[in-house]
């Protein structure tokens, strides 16, 4: 047994922000069921209680990917329901209700790359490595990484990480697009808070649309896109948050965009 499931994955909220912590540092936070469930449990209750949410590691690595001692004990049809679980939770990150930021630092591998994958935003530290040891272990991606990673970085750089099992420094992976910052050693949880943050004052009809629109456009032709673009556009335009920010500009109330401060 690996803890008790409320040990497993640990829940806070700071303000209106979900803390989400993956804490099983002495197997390097490695995904089993039971590990998988009480992410589960804990995403829920953020689209629930929170505007925003924030998912870590705790210890030195953010994640080894899936448990391969409780895998390598799995019959078959165990093996494909467990990915489809996978694929039901992290789903729930991509398209739920609320924005989520993972702060990521050490490993970044299989399964963990997965879960980072269904996030919105990717924030790794300068201790961040990214790889995809399948190919070296025997199996294949389980976790939706075919779709999200392949879609995030391109699935001949995939292919590549796969079929050599070479590891990708954060840099490499924010040049590749899988990263979205990258932030000096130990800072990846504070800063992934301060993006948290920025998101959840957005007005929650444009988060929701920006979450479940943007990735069923892009499995969409152009022209059925263009289409739910124009009514995900129109039904945010009249909800009293976007009339009161839309007055605020008019009337000079809100801060001026600027450019980046690097
Ligand atoms: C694990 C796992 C794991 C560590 N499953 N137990 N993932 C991998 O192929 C990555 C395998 N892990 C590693 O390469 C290394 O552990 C790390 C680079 C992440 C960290 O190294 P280090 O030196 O800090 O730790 P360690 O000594 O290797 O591991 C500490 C313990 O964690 C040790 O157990 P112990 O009982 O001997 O103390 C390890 O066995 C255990 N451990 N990683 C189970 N992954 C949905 S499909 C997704 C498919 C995949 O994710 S494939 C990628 C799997």
């Amino acid at each position: 047994m690996d803890g008790s499931i409320d040990q497993l994955v640990t829940y806070s909220l700071q303000d209106d922000i979900a803390l989400i912590g993956l804490n099983r540092p002495e197997k390097r936070n490695a995904v089993s069921d039971r590990v998988v469930e009480a992410l589960h449990i804990m995403v829920e209750r953020a689209q629930v209680e929170a505007k925003a949410a924030v998912i870590w590691g705790t210890g030195k690595h953010f994640c080894a990917g899936l448990d391969l001692a409780e895998h390598a004990e799995k019959p078959l049809i165990a093996a494909v329901q467990g990915s489809r679980r996978w694929h039901r939770i992290f789903d729930g990150i991509e398209r739920g209700g609320i924005p989520f930021v993972v702060a990521m630092q050490g490993a970044v591998v299989g399964g963990g790359f997965e879960l980072a994958s269904a996030a919105h935003i990717r924030v790794a530290d300068e201790t961040a490595f990214f790889g995809l040891p399948e190919g070296t272990r025997g199996i294949f991606v389980g976790g939706g990484g075919s779709v999200r990673i392949a879609r995030l970085i391109g699935s001949q750089r995939m292919g590549d990480m796969m079929l050599t099992g070479r590891t990708v420094s954060p840099q490499q992976m924010e040049a590749w697009g899988g990263v979205s910052y990258v932030v000096p050693a130990g800072t990846a949880v504070e800063k992934a808070i301060e993006l948290a943050k920025t998101a959840a004052l957005n007005a929650p009809m444009s988060n929701y649309a920006i979450i479940n629109a943007l990735p069923r456009i892009r499995d969409m032709s152009s022209e059925d896109g263009l289409f739910v673009e124009s009514l995900m556009s129109s039904l945010t335009s009249v909800t009293p948050e976007a009339t009161e920010r839309l007055r605020a500009f008019l009337e000079k109330r809100t801060e001026k965009l600027a450019a980046p401060k690097e």
